[in-house]
C-alpha cells in the first residue's frame, strides 16, 4: 500500500499552451472518483481504454475531453492514475483544474511527485527516475539514448551489481568471525583482496569517464588561437549565426563567448575565446587568462592558426595542445597557399590539420566531421561500462572506494587489538550502503527531495 494513501496529486503534464491538447493527471485514491463525479459515463469504461465524453460541473460544461484510468498497481505511480485530455488552452485547464482540486483530499502536485511516488512504491529505482528526468528534459539525439538507456535500468543494475558483490565478501567476512583464530585463512581462500581490489579499479574506470555527465551538460569545445586568426569567424559559422563580433581590429573578442550547439546529436558548449597574446591592457590580460582557463577544463580544443602571419605565440600554443582532443585549423588558406606550413609540422603530425578559408561557408564541411570523430571517440569510453551521468553518483562512488580502501589498508596491516573480520565488516557495510544510496536501496529519505526537485511538475 502507497504511503501517500490519503492525497490525490493533479498537475497539467503538458506544457507551452496554447497547444492542441493539454493533459491533466491524477494520481491517488480519489483519482477515479473525482474524475466520474465530472463524467458519469466514465464508471463503465474499461482500465486502460480511452473514453470520449463531456466533463459537467454544477450543469455546466467544462470540456469535451478523452479520458483514461490506469487501476493501481498497474500505473505509473503505482496508485489509480487517470489522465485527462482536454482542449489545450490556459482557459480550459485553468477551469478543469479549478474544479478538481475543488474536492476533498486533492492537491497540486509537487515537482516530481508522481515520479516521487513511483519510487516510493518500488515502480523505478532512482537512477531510472533521473533517467526519466533526462529524458524529458533531452534536446539532442544522443543525450537521448543515454537517457533512454538509464531509465531502462542500465545504470542502476550496475551499481546493484556492485553493492551484491560487496555483500556478498561481507557475508564472507562475517562468516569467519566464528572462527577467529582462521579469520586470515578463511578471506583468502575467499581471495577478499583481489575483489576488493577489482571493485576498487572499476570504481577508479567509473569515477574517471566524465563522458556520461558531459553527455548530459554538453561537451565543451574551445576556440583558441592569436587575435585576429578567425576565432569568431568560426564560431559564427559553425552556430550558423552571428554569435561573435568579427573584426579585424585585434583584441575585439574581450571574454569567453558561449553558445550552444548540436553536432551529430551531442550537446557542445562551444567557447569563442579572447586571443592570445602579450599584452599591457588589464582587462585585456584578464581575456587571455579566462582564454587559458577555458583551453584547460575543455574536452575539445580547436586551435585557430592564421597561416598567413605563423610567430611564436602559435608555436606556444601547439605545444599546450594534447592528442586525442585537438585540431588545428589553419585559416586564411585562400591568402596563401594552400599547403600546410611546415612549422605546423608540429609532433609527427599528431593532431589534424585543416586547411580552411573562414569566410567561405562550405568549411564547414571539412570541420564537422572532424568534430564528430573526435566527439564519438571521447564518448566511446563510456559506453562499454557503468557511466555516471550526475556528480551525485560520482561522489557516492568515491566515497564508496574510500571504505574499501579502508578496508585493504586494514588486511594489509592488521590492528592486532581488534578484530579484523570486526573492523573489516564496517568498511564493507558503508560501502555498500554508499552503493545503495545511489539507487536508493539504501535509506535516502534527505535525498529524495534533493532528486525530485529537479524535476518538472506533472512527472
Ligand atoms: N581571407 C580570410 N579572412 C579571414 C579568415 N578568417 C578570418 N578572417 C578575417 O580576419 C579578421 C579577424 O577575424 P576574427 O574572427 O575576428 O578573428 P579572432 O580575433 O580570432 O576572433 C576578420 O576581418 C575576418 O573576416 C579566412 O579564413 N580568410
Ligand atoms: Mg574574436
Amino acid at each position: 500500500m502507497s504511503i501517500y494513501n490519503k492525497t490525490t496529486i493533479i498537475a497539467v503534464a503538458t506544457s507551452k499552451l496554447p497547444a492542441g491538447v493539454g493533459i491533466i493527471r491524477l494520481s491517488g485514491p480519489k483519482a477515479i472518483e473525482v474524475t466520474e463525479s465530472l463524467a458519469p459515463s466514465f464508471k463503465n469504461e474499461k482500465n486502460r481504454f480511452m473514453h470520449y465524453c463531456e466533463l459537467v460541473h454544477d450543469g455546466e460544461v467544462l470540456d469535451k475531453v478523452m479520458v483514461v484510468k490506469f487501476k493501481a498497481p498497474h500505473s505509473f505511480t503505482g496508485e489509480d492514475v487517470v489522465e485527462i485530455h482536454c482542449h489545450g488552452s490556459t482557459a480550459v485547464l485553468n477551469k478543469v483544474t479549478d474544479v478538481l482540486l475543488s474536492f476533498e483530499d486533492v492537491a497540486p502536485a509537487d515537482r516530481g511527485e508522481f515520479s516521487k511516488r513511483a519510487f516510493m512504491n518500488g515502480k523505478m529505482d532512482l537512477t531510472e527516475a533521473e533517467g526519466l528526468c533526462d529524458l524529458i528534459t533531452a534536446e539532442t539525439d544522443q543525450q537521448r539514448k543515454q537517457a533512454l538507456k538509464q531509465l531502462d535500468g542500465a545504470l542502476g543494475s550496475q551499481f546493484e551489481n556492485w553493492r551484491q558483490e560487496v555483500m556478498h565478501l561481507l557475508a564472507h567476512v562475517e562468516a569467519s568471525l566464528d572462527f577467529p583464530d582462521e579469520e586470515l585463512e578463511i578471506m583468502e581462500q575467499a581471495n577478499l583482496k583481489g575483489k576488493v581490489e577489482a571493485l576498487i579499479a572499476q570504481f577508479d574506470k567509473a569515477i574517471s569517464q566524465k563522458a556520461g555527465q558531459r553527455l548530459r551538460e554538453g561537451f565543451s569545445i574551445a576556440i583558441i588561437g592569436k587575435p585576429n586568426a578567425g576565432k569568431s569567424t568560426l564560431t559564427n559559422l559553425l552556430t550558423g549565426k552571428d554569435t561573435a563580433i568579427v573584426s579585424d581590429i585585434a583584441g575585439t573578442t574581450r571574454d569567453v563567448v558561449q553558445s550552444h550547439l548540436d553536432i551529430a546529436g551531442f550537446p557542445v558548449v562551444l567557447q569563442d575565446t579572447a586571443g592570445i597574446r602579450q599584452t599591457d591592457d588589464v582587462i585585456e590580460a584578464e581575456g587571455v587568462k579566462r582564454s587559458y582557463k577555458s583551453a584547460e577544463l575543455a574536452d575539445l580544443l580547436l586551435l585557430v592558426v592564421d597561416s598567413s602571419e605563423i610567430n611564436n605565440i602559435d608555436e606556444d600554443l601547439l605545444k599546450q595542445l594534447q592528442p586525442g582532443k585537438s585540431i588545428i585549423l589553419s585559416s586564411k588558406s585562400d591568402l596563401v597557399d594552400a599547403k600546410i606550413p611546415a612549422s605546423l609540422n608540429y609532433q609527427d603530425n599528431e593532431y589534424k590539420i585543416i586547411d580552411v578559408n573562414l569566410t567561405d561557408d562550405s568549411s564547414l564541411d571539412k570541420v564537422f566531421p572532424e568534430l564528430e570523430t573526435m566527439l564519438k571517440a571521447l564518448f566511446k569510453d563510456a559506453e562499454d561500462g557503468a557511466f555516471l551521468t550526475r556528480k551525485r553518483h560520482t561522489n557516492a562512488v568515491i566515497e564508496a572506494k574510500a571504505h574499501l580502501e579502508n578496508a585493504m589498508k586494514l588486511y594489509n596491516n592488521p590492528v592486532v587489538a581488534f578484530s579484523l573480520a570486526d573492523l573489516l565488516a564496517q568498511d564493507l557495510r558503508d560501502c555498500a550502503a554508499k552503493i545503495g544510496e545511489i539507487t536508493g536501496k539504501t535509506d535516502v529519505e534527505d535525498l529524495l527531495d534533493l532528486v525530485f526537485s529537479t524535476f518538472c511538475i506533472g512527472k
